[in-house]
């Protein structure tokens, strides 16, 4: 799939990140549960190294339970800091603000001898829509950042200072310029992390009906009331969910669009159910 999905003001973010660098203590990477593969911005990693890091793995309210706890064994043997988030309840963000704590332990105790209390500051990052200012608003029990349903929401960075002194700097998402496998691009896409005005949808909506169909095939056939939907075709598979909507247009043809929209929301929502699309075993 040919996308173009880096516009200008992503190369203006990182600049501003290069440039912020000198005063973050920590970085918060918000990667999405689901790709933890996909949303990890390689960018980023290189911008911000030699910075103490932590993973959030947000979105978990939608993802698979199972492969999520997979995912937390790998960082731990990978040696990263790394919890489970759900920043639209509120769920696990606490606990990403001890860990930071914890990487810090030891700059603070040297502060504290001295006499001195710095705020620690820092830079909360990753690809659009991954629920950065969604993070920051639960950690900040107020709605200081903009949030929404949309990649690209977030256009300047922000610093929002929270009532024990820690200081986070929300930033707009980023993606790379090349996506070295084409199925990163896709996975990004069928999460919501690159704008669907630049994507073909019934091409999208061909590829993920292929992947659910290999790897929650029960819940899709639940969801659309499929039956024998053993090794068909994506473009089958959605003009079946189609077909069983009663999504028809003129002349009896299947309203395939829409058809492909509905099948993108209700993956994005979990309606289908909690789906992960990347294991820790491909990492
Ligand atoms: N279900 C669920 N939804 C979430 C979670 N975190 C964020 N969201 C939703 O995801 C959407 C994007 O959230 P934002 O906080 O705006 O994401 P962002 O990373 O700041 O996005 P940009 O500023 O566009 O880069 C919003 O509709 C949020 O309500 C979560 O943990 N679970
Ligand atoms: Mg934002």
């Amino acid at each position: 799939m040919n996308i173009q999905w880096f516009p200008g003001h992503m190369t203006k973010t990182r600049r501003q990140i290069e440039e912020k660098l000198k005063l973050i203590d920590v970085v918060v990477e918000i990667l999405d549960a689901r790709i933890p593969l996909s949303s990890k911005n390689p960018d980023i990693t290189e911008l911000t190294k030699g910075k103490p890091r932590i993973v959030v793995l947000n979105k978990s309210d939608l993802a698979d339970e199972v492969i999520t706890k997979k995912w937390v064994e790998y960082y731990k043997n990978a040696g990263i800091m790394c919890c489970v988030a759900d920043s639209e309840k509120g769920k696990g963000v606490a606990e990403s603000i001890n860990l930071v704590k914890q990487v810090m332990a030891e700059k603070i105790a040297k502060d504290s001898d001295k006499g001195m209390n710095r705020a620690i500051k820092i830079l909360v990052a990753g690809v659009p829509n991954a629920g950065k200012s969604s993070y920051i608003n639960r950690l900040a029990g107020r709605a200081s950042a903009t949030v929404g349903d949309r990649p690209g929401v977030t256009r300047g960075q922000q610093w929002i200072r929270l009532k024990n002194g820690i200081e986070l700097l929300d930033t707009p998402g980023i993606l790379w310029p090349k996506f070295e496998d084409e199925r990163v691009g896709e996975h990004l896409a069928f999460t919501g992390a690159v704008k669907d005005e630049i994507m073909d949808i019934e091409l999208l909506a061909c590829k993920l009906a292929e992947l659910l169909n290999e790897n929650y095939r029960e819940l899709l056939c639940a969801r659309y009331k499929l039956e024998n939907t053993d090794g068909m075709q994506g473009y089958e598979l959605v003009e079946y969910i189609g077909k069983k909507r009663g999504f028809v247009i003129s002349g009896g043809e299947i309203d395939f669009l829409r058809a492909s929209n509905i099948l993108l929301d209700e993956f994005r929502s979990a309606k289908i159910g909690r789906i992960s699309i990347e294991t820790p075993e491909e990492a």
